[in-house]
């Protein structure tokens, strides 16, 4: 066993600059295989075993991303991961579109190199993307009213417009709905955001509580953000009515509040990108400013790559390029610029109209198994149930995700029992989910349902 002396110390002392690390340095051998002489010695060197972060208390897991991790400690083959919303092949297994790679082989082909982006993101991105949400020859497009913004996908592009809020509208509130993704308070907290409730699902309903939703931001100070998603709610798969939100949009606009889209799931609720953008170009055919943050997790299932975008749409084009000049003021410190690589993928895929076409059929190839799975949920939930209870909210939900009114302790028992990982708010995501497995969920929810409180 190795052992340091007074003199050795003392010598380690004098190389690094500073008492604090040469205690560390001892601390590191010391914890190791040397031990330390000298008693004044040992008392410094003990002192360093209070580590600098004592005070740093334990991060509870995350509600849905700590749930793949429980997913993957568990060692049960009738194991199945309803967590995350990732889509999964009828086989359970991660799916790369065929777009995407055909995409990156023409990137391979043309061997694009990996030169700093610009802050802003890829300019072909940039047309791309803006396109896709607010269609081809809009006008606020074309009168340059709109700053986008490339974002590290859609956390990332909601980030850097919390930030964006933070900084030139102090103090003002943005509304999300009860209930909301998980990540929305967390990312408005992180950026000093404050933010309230509005009214979004009635559990008697199992539906939208529109009433209360209307009245809620009805009642928001002016000036207020109204955080909403663009399609495919989520957690609870409920949207508003093509009449319901010309109704939102009125009291946006009579109360001068700004719309704020989250849209991670174009193209998955309908399974048509237009459809599902229907809600934002809605507002925007109003002439209203809108903030926009878009994500390519999900319909190009670029999950890993962390591409979308922030647009902010304005009554000007030079409101646009002044705003777009903060975003990218703001995004230089956080991150510099984002990556290339997903963003070159959209690019190729929204800008060639053969893969285009093609990334069509296979969004709507994701979301026609979604439906399908939805379906034998359905039937097996209600051919299990004896009690007569009526299931058919799961058909009426729409995107990847159930939400099926299970409580915390009901949810825990999916997982405790059956071996069904789901977040702890009921929500189960149906992209995880295959038509084979759907009879062993249908008895674990029925039993978790009637036999636990
Ligand atoms: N908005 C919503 C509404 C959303 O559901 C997600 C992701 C995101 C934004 C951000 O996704 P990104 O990959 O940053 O573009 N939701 C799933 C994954 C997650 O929680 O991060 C989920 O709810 O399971």
């Amino acid at each position: 066993m190795a052992v340091i002396d007074n003199s050795q110390l003392s010598l380690c002392q004098k190389k690094f600059d500073g008492l604090r690390v040469g205690y560390a340095f001892a601390k590191r051998k010391s914890s190791s295989s040397l031990k330390v002489k000298s008693v004044s010695r040992i008392n410094m060197a003990l002192a360093t075993d209070v580590s600098r972060f004592e005070g740093v208390t334990m991060a509870p897991p995350d509600p849905i991303l700590g749930v793949s991790e429980a997913f993957k400690a568990d060692t049960n083959d009738l194991k199945l991961n309803l967590g995350v919303g990732a889509y999964r092949t009828e086989d359970l297994q991660p799916y790369v579109l065929n777009v995407v790679k055909k995409a990156e082989n023409m990137m391979l082909e043309k061997g694009e190199n990996k030169e700093y982006l610009p802050i802003e993101g890829l300019a072909a991105f940039n047309k791309a993307t803006v396109e896709l949400l607010l269609g081809a020859d809009n006008d606020a497009t074309k009168q340059g009213r709109v700053a986008t913004v490339q974002g590290l996908s859609g956390t990332g592009s909601l980030r850097l417009a919390a930030a964006f809020i933070q900084r030139y509208f102090p103090g003002v509130q943005v509304l999300i709905s009860s209930p909301t993704w998980g990540n929305h308070k967390n990312i408005f907290n992180d950026a000093g955001v404050p933010w309230s409730e509005y009214r979004y699902y009635d559990p008697k309903t199992v539906g939208l509580d529109f009433e209360g939703m209307i009245a809620d931001i009805k009642a928001a100070p002016s000036g207020s953000f109204v955080l909403l998603h663009g399609c495919a709610h989520n957690p609870t798969g409920i949207d508003p009515t093509p009449e319901q939100w010309e109704k939102i949009a009125d009291v946006i606009q009579e109360k001068d509040l700004t719309a704020f889209f989250d849209v991670a799931y174009q193209g998955f609720a309908s399974g048509s990108l237009d459809e599902d953008a229907s809600s934002v170009r809605l507002f925007v055919a109003r002439g209203m400013e809108v903030f926009v943050a878009q994500s390519y997790s999900k319909n190009l299932g670029l999950y890993a790559e962390r591409i979308g975008a922030i647009n902010v749409v304005c009554s000007s084009s030079d409101a646009a390029i002044r705003v777009k000049s903060q975003l990218k003021r703001l995004a230089r410190p956080m991150y510099s610029n984002p990556p290339v690589h997903g963003a070159q993928i959209v690019a190729n895929v929204v800008g060639n109209p053969t893969l285009f076409d093609e990334w069509k059929s296979e969004m709507e190839l994701m979301s026609g198994r979604i439906k399908g799975v939805r379906q034998r949920l359905y039937d097996n939930l209600s051919a299990k149930d004896k009690t007569g209870k009526d299931w058919s909210f799961v058909l009426r939900q729409i995107g990847m995700f159930s939400f099926t009114g299970l409580n915390k302790a009901q949810s825990e028992n999916m997982s405790n029992k059956w071996h069904i990982y789901m977040t702890k708010d009921g929500r189960i995501s149906l992209a995880g989910l295959s038509l084979s497995k759907c009879e062993y969920l249908a008895d674990a929810i029925v039993d978790s349902y009637y036999n636990v409180s």
